[in-house]
Parts: structure tokens; sequence; C-alpha cells
């Protein structure tokens, strides 16, 4: 299945009737706050936002997996399905690999194909959590962190050989998540096992080339529910500056304690220049990874607001890497993603809309109502209009979810790959 410039074409002939009034109306309301609309449809179109390899399939929890069909069962595939999303939205030009799921077999061939597909390789993902078949030393008590050096060591030479294969894609950046830690006290040694964590982190540092970047996941709880090595951003964005420049602290929406402030360990992060990396997704109750903006969608607009204002004001930050980290259990993963690219533009968008200059001066006055006022007068405009302007100027349909319907692509999918095939990843 294939989406051509005819097929976008077509799609695009039949224009919502009330489209062009909406934009007009919005180019009023932010011509008041001094804001042209065409800035932001641009800054939207270039937001670019890397789809995981390893949510293309169907997830599932322990208790089931319910497959939907057509899943891909190659890397091939993989990418293919990211080029449909791509097509469809011209918002997803990236994809994030997670080895050893998705080890290429032809480095040319998989380069070409992405290429078609216009699509880079962002961040290289290690995976010291499982066991590979035939692997000599075991990751059941940790990896990084292991008090058996051989396990250690094992890990170590793991993200060196995943750095190894990314650099013959093209990315720039390893992402590496810990599983490690301990499920009762007394199990481990805390302070042994960050040292070890922090010494092997220090090898895989040394081993990335001159222009990468090493982006730091931390995460609470889950697999191991006493105690995780990496448990929030504070040990990573330690761990980052014992290892160098070039390292960082990677944020994943799901990776924190109910009710935390993300938004404020993002502008403490982009402040010190340490905010490497995104991972979207929403969450209820833990790491749910669930479809973005589906539960908190206020949250990610105030996480958005601080993102915005840190890329404008924080030029020791570098432009953060940003990737989808979901899971789909009952819905299409490419329905899903594409949910959730809509979701994170609108937070965008949104964000772009405050009136910085407004709210400097109403935190200056202390008027906290005003200063509230401002954030919300932003959350609470209708950008869709906006994202589908940056859609339409980019060569993507108006409206994904319906023309993927419309086009009929998941039965295309099971046409060619049948029902049985199944996608590698959790
Ligand atoms: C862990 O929960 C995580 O967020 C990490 O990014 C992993 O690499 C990813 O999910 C996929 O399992
Ligand atoms: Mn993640």
């Amino acid at each position: 299945m294939k989406i051509t410039q005819q097929h976008i074409a077509d799609l695009n002939k039949v224009q919502d009737a009330t489209y062009q009034a909406e934009l007009g109306l919005l180019e009023a309301k932010l011509g008041r706050k001094g804001i042209n609309l065409q800035d932001v449809i641009n800054k939207v179109a270039q937001f670019q936002v890397a789809i995981p390899s390893w949510a293309l399939g169907a997830g599932g929890t322990r208790f089931g997996r319910f497959s939907y069909g057509g899943e891909p069962s190659t890397l091939e595939q993989k990418l293919d399905d990211i080029g449909l999303i791509h097509a469809l939205t011209k918002s997803a030009g990236a994809v994030s690999l997670h080895i050893p799921w998705d080890i290429p077999q032809d480095y040319k061939a998989i380069k070409e194909l992405a290429q078609s597909h216009d699509i880079l390789f962002d961040a290289v993902n290690s995976n010291t959590f499982q066991d590979q078949a035939g692997a000599k030393n075991s990751y059941k008590f940790g990896s990084l962190c292991s008090s058996v050096d051989a396990s250690r060591e094992q890990a170590v030479q793991h993200n060196l050989e995943v750095i190894k294969i990314g650099d013959q894609l093209g990315s720039k950046s390893l992402t590496v998540w810990l599983a490690d830690g301990s499920n009762f006290p007394g199990q481990r040694n805390f302070q042994t096992g960050l040292i070890h964590t922090e010494d092997s982190l220090k090898k895989i540092y040394a081993g990335m080339p001159d222009d990468w970047k090493l982006f730091i996941e931390y995460k609470p709880y889950e697999p191991n529910f006493y105690s995780t090595v990496i448990q929030d951003w504070g040990t990573s964005f330690m761990l980052a500056n014992a290892c160098g420049e070039r390292a960082y602290t990677l944020v994943d929406l799901g990776h924190h304690l109910p009710n935390t402030n993300i938004e404020q360990i993002v502008a403490t992060l982009m402040y010190k220049g340490k905010l490497g990396g995104f991972h979207f997704n929403d969450s209820k109750y833990g790491d749910d990874d669930l479809t973005v903006g589906s539960i908190k969608p206020y949250a990610l607009f105030l996480i958005f607001n601080e993102l915005v204002y840190g890329m404008q004001n924080n030029p020791q930050n570098p432009y953060p890497a940003w990737m989808i980290d979901a899971s789909h259990n009952i819905k299409d993963p490419l329905e899903d993603l594409i949910q959730s690219l809509e979701a994170i533009r609108i937070a965008y968008a949104t964000a772009l809309l405050v009136d910085q200059d407004a709210l400097k001066a109403a935190q200056l006055d202390n008027d906290v109502a005003l200063c509230q006022e401002l954030l919300q007068d932003a959350y609470r405009t209708d950008v869709r209009a906006i994202l589908k302007a940056a859609r339409i100027q980019s060569g993507a349909v108006a409206d994904p979810i319906a023309a993927y319907r419309s086009l009929a692509v998941r039965s295309a999918l099971i046409n060619e790959r049948g029902t049985a095939s199944k996608a590698t990843g959790l």
C-alpha cells in the first residue's frame, strides 16, 4: 500500500466548508495579540516527531495481546507503515529503532527505503532489559548496574554495538533506558548499583562518535517494584553530568509518579541545557503508554508552554529529539499514532499562542488571575484549522484519520500481509 500524490490531491479537493472561515477568524484573533498566523502555521509544519519502530504492532499486557491484522513483520514493513503515516500527516519524518528488535540486514537498502519515504533515523535504543537468545550472561539482576562483571560488560558492549548500527544509518543519538533495580529491600546495595551504572554509562559515552548525543531515560518503577537505579530526572541529570557535555536527560511522559509537575522538570532541564529527548504518551495511573493528549491535555499544553519558552530562551539547550513512545492494545496503531501526532501538534500550536510579553508583565505584577487567563486563553483556542493548514501546505491530507479510513489502509495491509503477521517489540 502506497499513498500517492494523486490520492492526496483527490482527498484534499473536498474542503470542510468552515475551514477558511476558521482560519480567517484565527488570523484576526492572533493578530490582536501580535502573533502572525502564517508564522504559527510554518512552525507547526516544521515540527516532526519520530515514530518508534516498536509501536507499529499490537501492544499487549501480561494478560493478553489482540492483533488487528496486517502487522508489519519486518523492518522494511515497519518503515512502510511510518511512510504511510508520514504521507498522510507530514509530521512523522523520522523513526527511532530499538535494537536488537530491528537490526537491518541490508543497510544500503534500508537507507534507500527510508529515503523514499522521506524518513530520517532518529535516536537508536538499546535493550538490556531482556535476555536475548544465546546470550552468555543474564540481565535478570541488572545490566549496567549489575554486580556481575560479565553481565555489565556484555551490556556495555551491546550499547556500543547499537551505536555502530545507528552510525551506519545516520542516527546521531543513543537512548538508554534501564530496567535495572530491585524488587525487595536489601536486595541490592544502592550505592554500588549507582556507581556501576555511572561507570558503565561513561564507557558507552566514550564509545560514541564525537557528534553523537547520549539520552538517559528515567522511570520510577516497573519492571522492578521496590527500586529503580535511574528512577527520576535528578538521577538521570546527575549521570548525564558525570558522562559529559553530550549526555542529556530524556523525559518520557509516562515515567512519573501521579501528579508530578512535569512542566517544572522540563523548565529546570532546559535552563541547565540538559533536556535531550522526549517520549510522548499519556497516562492515567502509571506508564500506561496511551495516546498522547487522551487523558491530560491541559498538562500536555503546560509542558509545551515550557518547551516553547525553553526553545526561545535557552540557547544552551539543544533542539530536543521528539519521539512517541506509546503502545496500542485495542486501537489500530496507525490510527493511534496519527491521533498522537495531532495531539502533540495541537499542544505545540496552542503553546505558541501564549502572549509571552503579557504573561511576563502579569507575573511581574503578581497578577495571578491574569496569568491564568493568559495561559487559558491560548489553551482554549481551537487550533485545528492551523494544523490542517500546516498539513495542506506540506503536501499532506487535511484530515488524516478520515483519509486513512477512506483509503481503507488497514484492509489493504491485511490483504498484503495476512492476519497472522506479528511485529517485533514488547
Ligand atoms: C520503558 O518503559 C520505555 O519507555 C523505554 O523507552 C523503552 O526503551 C521503551 O519503553 C520500549 O520498551
Ligand atoms: Mn520511553
